[in-house]
């Protein structure tokens, strides 16, 4: 069936003449009809959205909350088609899908549902020489038009991670998701109508980035803010173009992660989990390992059990529950990770796991598939070893002391994540405090409490959101000084 994704502008969708097709990545064969924004229609939507943002801004915390409880109950609702549309976007597991993508989009909307309802501000008493003080108090507005880039890895998730709090705090929004994944968006836009929100509220453009829709959101100078999550090369791009309005921005960035294993870790469990945090979603999550430190007295084991659970992955059709691992994005994209592969046999490293494209027969051979690799060898200072793939792939290397694994570890331009898998509880909260990152993980990976802070150091953000970070970010704070 052949699928048709419009924009949603102003309470409508809308059809445009400017039609791309979007390819499934497990068959390789176009599956649906996108209709992209013009500058003109982007300018419309931003346009609504300011024509909204009064009357949105007017409604109490409680009404929204209890929008947005509707948009989860919503998503809960369709909670299949929206499976089926992540599916086809993407090409990753279902079973994935189902545990991971498609409750976080509904997760998402009741977290903020629920923190905005309760969420307070500062009050300060003021000491003055008069000795009579006075009161400082902070209210929160919203800031106005959220203007929301996103990105195909996580399509629902990462959506719904912006648009929830963007809402919650009282903004109306004018949102790109990435041209590679326009159906759970669109489907997510039928959802709003339907819990209620005003026109104008939401609204959704499709299309592609520089040069097109997302470079058209961007410089519409009736945004107030831009939170974006993509490539760090792109967000130093949307940077440079938000600069005049003196906009605030939100970037989660790219990464090159790191785990360090300590010998003194419990094996089994740093194995299983060195190896989702390599291999989950194919290496297409920007928390995903790229690089593994493992203490000498463990490494050649290490490797041997790491490289044969790669090789136990099964590859293939998404809707088949047995399957680990489905394609990457695009085409484009797998030319990208085979290009890293010919790369890392360049510079010198040794293949273990994986290492190419698999044969999974007639019906799949189409589908942008890679194995999951596993390699060693490789110097720190190597292209593959500090660029980010995002794909299936992870290098192992020895270290022989903690203040060697946290250099190397810190070795990278990227400051996203890390995971520490040890025994040890002193040297685990050592290594958490001085590794250069926004997220440590330690003997576990992913395991999210959307409450916390979540962002990047250096080349993989800028500011943090989740919990009252993203309130915070999503609001206006204004002071109030009043003498006593
Ligand atoms: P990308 O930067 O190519 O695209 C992301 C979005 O930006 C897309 O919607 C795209 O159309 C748009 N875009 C591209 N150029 C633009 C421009 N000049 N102006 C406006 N919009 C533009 O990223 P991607 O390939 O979609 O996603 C993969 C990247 O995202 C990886 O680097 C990954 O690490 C990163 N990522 C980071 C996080 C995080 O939380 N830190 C989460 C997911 C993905
Ligand atoms: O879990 C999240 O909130 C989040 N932003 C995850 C990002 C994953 C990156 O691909």
């Amino acid at each position: 069936m052949t699928r048709d994704y419009r924009c949603y502008v102003d309470g409508q969708f809308v059809e445009t003449d400017a039609t791309f097709a979007n390819v499934d990545p497990t068959t390789g064969q176009s599956y649906a009809t996108v209709h992209a924004a013009s500058d003109v229609l982007v300018a419309e939507a931003v346009a609504a959205a300011r024509r909204a943002a009064g009357a949105w801004a007017a409604t109490t915390a409680d009404h929204r909350a209890a929008v947005l409880d509707r948009i989860a109950a919503g998503i809960e609702a369709r909670f299949d088609d929206f499976l089926a549309a992540e599916v086809h976007d993407t090409g990753k597991p279902a079973a994935l899908a189902r545990r991971l993508d498609i409750p976080r989009g509904a997760a998402n909307f009741r977290t903020f549902a629920s923190l905005i309802r309760s969420a307070g501000t500062d009050m300060f008493e003021t000491p003055t020489e008069d000795g009579a003080g006075a009161l400082n108090y902070t209210l929160r507005r919203p800031i106005g038009v959220v203007g929301i880039i996103s990105p195909w890895n996580l399509p629902l998730l990462l959506f719904s991670w912006k648009v929830a709090p963007a809402l919650a705090c009282g903004n109306t929004i004018v949102a790109k998701p990435s041209e590679e994944t326009p159906g759970t968006a669109t489907l997510l836009a039928e959802v709003m109508h339907e819990a209620g929100v005003p026109p104008g509220v939401f609204n959704l453009v499709h299309g592609f980035g520089a040069g097109a829709t997302g470079e058209a959101l961007v410089k519409s100078a009736g945004i107030d803010a831009l939170t974006f999550t993509g490539e760090s090369s792109t967000g130093a791009t949307i940077m440079r173009q938000a600069a005049d309005g003196v906009r605030p921005v939100s970037f989660e960035l790219g990464g090159k992660n790191a785990a360090v294993v300590f010998a003194d870790c419990d094996f089994d469990q740093a194995v299983a989990g060195v190896a989702r945090s390599s291999f989950l979603n194919s290496g297409q999550v920007c928390l995903c390992t790229e690089r593994v430190y493992v203490e000498r007295p463990i490494f050649d084991r290490f490797v041997a059990a790491l490289a044969e659970k790669a090789e136990a992955m099964r590859i293939g059709d998404p809707w088949d529950s047995a399957t680990d691992l489905g394609p990457l994005i695009s085409r484009q994209h797998r030319d990208k990770v085979l290009g890293y592969l010919a790369l890392a046999r360049a510079e010198g490293a040794h293949v273990h796991a994986g290492g190419g494209v698999p044969d999974l027969g007639e019906a799949l051979n189409r589908g942008f598939f890679v194995q999951p690799t596993v390699w060693t060898g490789l110097a720190q200072s190597s292209r593959t070893m500090q660029e980010e793939v995002f794909g299936p792939v992870c290098h192992v290397m020895p270290f022989d002391t903690e203040d060697e694994a946290l250099t190397l570890a810190n070795d990278s331009r990227y400051g996203l994540a890390a995971s520490i898998w040890t025994t040890r509880l002193d040297r685990a909260h050592r290594m958490a405090g001085r590794l250069v990152v926004g997220l440590v993980w330690l003997n576990t990976w992913f395991l999210r409490d959307l409450r916390t802070p979540f962002g990047g150091a250096r080349l993989s953000g800028l500011g943090r959101e989740g919990g009252h970070h993203s309130l915070d970010f999503y609001s206006e704070l204004k002071n109030v000084c009043v003498k006593l």
